[in-house]
């Protein structure tokens, strides 16, 4: 298997970028965001509690994400590998995933870093928002509170990897055929060896 997760900022293309990965190394792509916007769609209790979360810019539950996680590496046995976008985001989120994987004998081979300016950033989610309909796009009051609480909580999950040298750093500012050729020049050259 190859398991990588796609970290960055809200707004630094993660959604953007998993869309061509996960084409291009048939991957499976595990969004708790849009998992999530998919709870809130269908009303279920779930979606309308993970709701006041997000509408306010603030992280939904540890628990919450992680059950739904759990539940989607169950669904699909059999593939190729996961790319994992939005997840983790806290310390706890990504000792659970560690936890996880190591019971289905599989690691995390990687962690590709979006590096964007906060200018950029605010600038995307705020064009986003024009058109989205996310409730969390259009309002830049909410654009900075999710900002927040990636630098106090998130940040974090860039650590974790790091200890076990598994973080890579990607410019995610440019076009986006650009980036993504950066993500799959590093990917290309991981597959060579066996990293779990
Ligand atoms: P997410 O759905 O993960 O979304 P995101 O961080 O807002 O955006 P992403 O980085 O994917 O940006 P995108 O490619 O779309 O999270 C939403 C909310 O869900 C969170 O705030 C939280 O409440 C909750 N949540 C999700 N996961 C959670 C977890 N694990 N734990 C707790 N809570 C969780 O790009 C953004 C925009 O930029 C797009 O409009 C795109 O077109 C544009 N763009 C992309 N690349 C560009 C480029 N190179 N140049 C110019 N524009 C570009």
């Amino acid at each position: 298997m190859f398991n990588l997760i796609l970290f960055g900022p809200p707004g630094s293309g993660k959604g953007t970028q998993s869309e061509k990965l996960i084409a291009k190394y048939n991957l499976k792509h595990l969004s708790t965001g849009d998992l999530l916007r998919s709870e809130i769609t269908r009303k279920t209790i779930l979606g309308l509690e993970a709701k006041k979360y997000m509408d306010k810019g603030n992280l939904v539950p540890d628990e919450v994400v992680i059950g739904m996680i759990n539940d989607a590496l169950d669904n699909h046995p059999d593939v190729e590998g996961f790319l994992f976008d939005g997840f983790p985001r806290t310390a706890i989120q990504a000792e659970e995933l560690d936890d996880l994987l190591k019971q289905k004998n599989t690691c995390i081979d990687v962690m590709l870093a979006l590096d964007v300016s906060e200018d950029e950033l605010i600038k995307r989610l705020v064009k986003r928002g024009e058109t989205s309909g996310r409730s969390d796009d259009n309002n830049e009051q909410v654009i900075r509170a999710r900002i927040m609480e990636y630098h106090q909580k998130t940040a974090a999950v860039a650590d974790h990897y790091q200890k076990a040298n598994k973080v890579i750093f990607v410019k995610g500012e440019g076009g986006i055929d650009e980036i993504f050729n950066r993500l799959s020049n590093e990917i290309d050259r991981l597959k060579k060896h066996e990293r779990c």
